[in-house]
């Protein structure tokens, strides 16, 4: 028996425990382990049935993700796959009850459909993730799933990939029951319960499978939501096909069908992309040089100040998590206004159904609205959202600095000014770190986490714990102006801008990305964050820009005719009162005459060419921002652009779809644009040398760490 599989008895039972920490991955050994075992019982005749279950703090989490890699790069072989130690399970004459507690996900769901009977812990999860990965469940989860839960419910699981508690599982009939207590004793005592009665094998229920007629409209509609939510991904639509194939076909056949769909997704490059995506949201909390062991600072209360969209949003996060805030404004109305706004916001996600009243009303008690700093020596961290100006926040974090008490975290919102120059306002800059949230805040996933020179390493390694608790992915980034998100951001709007400029309109530039797999396109985008903020910005850097480059023009014009964007309810587009934008000629004629008097020869433009542009703008300041150490890693910047810019995940982020691309292609492009289009194009040295060397941004390491950026 392997070390990952333990065989034991209690009298006439066996149990089958898999001990794989930490989430019992389906990893080499185990299957193996498990079918040892599974032979074992049957040959034993002192033994009637088995339970199998996880050690630890979960059932099965699913195959082992890492080795997806190995057998698509070739270095393992995919063999037969889990199928055949499905069937032994289910074949076994003696009941084998499986005892689900944390997560059966995945090939683990796909072991508990195997087993004649399945109970639960009431905390415990089941799903079919497999479409977050780019793949479809590739052991017969979409053949045994709809026999257990029906075709509705089992299309949902597969093509959406969201888990679903033991209750549900429960009422859908893939548990066949919930233990309270402890779960060994119940699912042993179930054991000896069904001895004796009939042992159903899962590959034979054939009562749910419904009829063509029935199952026609549920799979069109699971496409149509498909084609609508998971935009450009091939998984969902591969999840569906293999589910259809278990209503039309008997069970190995549909077994068949799904095998072959499963490779087809698995050798794609949209699940490499995701694979990449699921380690690097992992790999982007460890940072080099802070062990896990830094001490974490308890964060139980904090005070926001500034009760603006930004500030107002930053305390629901924080409330949302069951921290006291202090909301700050010193402006009576604008706290009120701030207020009204979260009260707003927390009515909308009761009607939506995302919250119970109940939890509002907690989370509404958690929050504090205040006019001054007095209270503020009680606080753990405070967070500052005012306006976007040095001198404001200069003096907030004096502030911050004489009212907070020794220890307290002094975190800034700024999303491009330079965090140690607000560090320099206060006597403790260790104590200063830079915490940039995404609107709207309560929504977005994104947290980047800004290092100054002098921030501590036990501030840092806080805010990257505290992030995971706010249900935030946190990523460290240095200190740079914009730091890594919106520095990069700022030559892939340069792009769009310049396109325009250069004849191309505007709804086939935000068509095109939009084509790409981006959420938005750039100029919609613009309209929906506010044209002004970017036009204040550039006024306040233009001393910045390199003199004889050419700059954009177009979106500073608009701001001119006071065309902020959708706030203004006009921007690049016109919006009508449901907030639809509408094209307006009258930016198309202003455009043509800018261009003719700034001299600008206007041109057809292919979508191809607005993709490189805009796209490889990213990853061209990206490799900068690389070299630099501003990011940790290219796949830091990955996670960047997933969560806070609306990157399509199914590309992996910009550094990676580059990788995928070819970095010798992407350097010989920006080339190409560099000739063309001059100075702002000059490849990055990281690019060209990693394309020299047939490399990819995921093979490097910079060995300086963030402070030396
Ligand atoms: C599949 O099953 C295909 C089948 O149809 C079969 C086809 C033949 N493999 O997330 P955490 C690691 S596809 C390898 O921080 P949590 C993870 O990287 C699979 N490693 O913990 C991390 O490592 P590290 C379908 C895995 O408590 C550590 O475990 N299943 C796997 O926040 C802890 O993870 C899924 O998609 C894995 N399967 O969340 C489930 N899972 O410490 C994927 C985790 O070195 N997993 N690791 O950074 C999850 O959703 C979450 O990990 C889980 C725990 C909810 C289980």
């Amino acid at each position: 028996m392997s070390d990952l599989v333990q065989l034991t008895k209690d009298q006439d039972v066996a149990i089958i425990t898999i001990n794989n920490p930490p989430v019992n991955a389906l990893g080499p050994g185990v299957p193996e382990g498990i079918s040892q075992a599974v032979k074992e019982v049957t040959q034993d005749e002192s033994v009637k049935a088995a339970v199998l279950m996880g050690a630890g703090r979960t059932f099965v989490a699913g195959a082992d993700i890492k080795e997806f890699g190995k057998i698509t790069s070739g270095k393992t072989a995919r063999g037969a796959g889990l199928l055949p130690l499905l069937r032994q399970i289910e074949d076994c004459p003696k009941p084998v009850v499986m005892a689900i507690h944390g997560t059966a996900f995945g090939g683990g769901l796909e072991l508990a459909m195997s087993g004649h009977h399945r109970v639960g812990a009431p905390d415990a999860q089941v799903g079919q993730p497999e479409v977050k990965l780019g793949i479809i469940p590739g052991a017969g989860g979409t053949q045994r799933l709809p026999r257990l839960a029906g075709v509705a419910k089992a299309v949902e699981m597969c093509a959406q990939g969201n888990p679903i508690p033991a209750r549900e599982a429960l009422d859908y009939g893939i548990l066949d029951r919930l233990i309270e207590g402890d779960l060994l004793t119940g699912a042993i005592a179930f054991a000896r319960a069904v001895l004796g009665k009939p042992a159903p094998k899962t590959r034979e229920r054939n009562q749910k499978l419904g009829t063509p007629e029935q199952n026609a409209p549920i799979f069109a509609a699971a496409r149509e939501l498909a084609r609508q939510k998971q935009r450009g991904m091939i998984a969902p639509l591969a999840a569906i096909d293999a589910v259809e194939a278990a209503t039309r076909l008997p069970f190995d056949e549909g077994c068949e069908v799904e095998r072959k769909l499963f490779n087809d997704c698995l050798f794609s490059d949209q699940s490499k992309a995701f694979i990449h995506v699921f380690f690097g949201e992992r790999e982007v909390a460890k940072i080099p040089d802070i062990p896990k062991e830094t001490p974490i600072i308890p964060v139980n209360s904090v005070a926001v100040v500034g009760a603006g969209t930004m500030g107002g949003g930053i305390a629901m996060v924080f409330a949302n998590a069951g921290i006291r805030v202090l909301l700050k404004d010193a402006d009576p109305p604008a706290l009120d206004r701030g207020m009204e706004v979260i009260r707003k916001n927390y009515s909308s996600s009761v009607r939506r159904g995302r919250f119970t009243q109940q939890f509002v009303d907690e989370r509404l008690q958690l929050i504090k609205p205040v006019l001054g700093y007095d209270d503020f020596d009680k606080v753990d961290m405070a967070v500052e959202a005012v306006f976007e100006g040095m001198q404001l926040k200069k003096e907030v974090f004096g502030q911050l600095d004489r009212g907070c008490r020794p220890g307290a975290i002094l975190a800034s919102n700024t999303s491009t000014l330079s965090i140690d120059e607000i560090a320099s306002a206060t006597a403790r800059p260790e104590a200063v770190i830079g915490t940039h949230f995404f609107s709207p805040a309560n929504v977005m996933r994104l947290l980047e986490i800004v290092r100054g020179k002098a921030s501590s390493k036990a501030v840092i390694a806080t805010c990257m714990q505290l992030s995971k608790k706010l249900g935030k992915v946190g990523v460290l980034v240095g200190n740079c102006r914009g730091f890594v998100g919106n520095r990069m951001f700022g030559p892939y709007r340069r792009e769009a801008q310049f396109l325009v400029e250069e004849g191309a309109s505007i709804e086939a530039v935000d068509q095109a990305l939009y084509d790409f797999g981006m959420a938005m396109g750039p100029l919609a985008t613009g309209d929906l964050a506010g044209l002004d903020v970017g036009w204040r910005i550039r006024k306040e850097f233009r001393h910045l820009e390199k003199p004889g480059t050419r700059q954009p023009f177009a979106e500073d014009r608009l701001c001119e005719m006071g065309r902020y964007g959708q706030k203004t309810g006009a921007g690049w587009y016109k919006y009508d009162e449901n907030r639809r934008a509408i094209l307006d000629p009258e930016v198309v004629d202003s455009l043509r005459k800018w261009s003719a008097e700034a001299g600008i020869p206007q041109r057809k433009i292919s979508p191809e060419e607005i993709v490189d542009r805009c796209i490889l703008a990213l990853v061209n300041e990206g490799a900068r921002i690389l070299e630099e150490g501003i990011a940790v890693r290219a796949v830091d910047i990955d996670i960047i652009y997933l969560n806070g810019y609306g990157f399509p995940a199914y590309r992996g982020g910009p550094m990676w779809y580059a990788d995928t691309v070819g970095l010798n292609k992407v350097r010989d492009r920006i080339s190409e644009f560099h000739r063309q289009q001059g100075e702002l194009w000059e490849p990055a040295p990281l690019l060209k040398r990693l394309a020299q060397e047939g490399k990819t941004f995921a093979e490097y390491h910079q060995s300086q760490d963030l402070t030396a950026a």
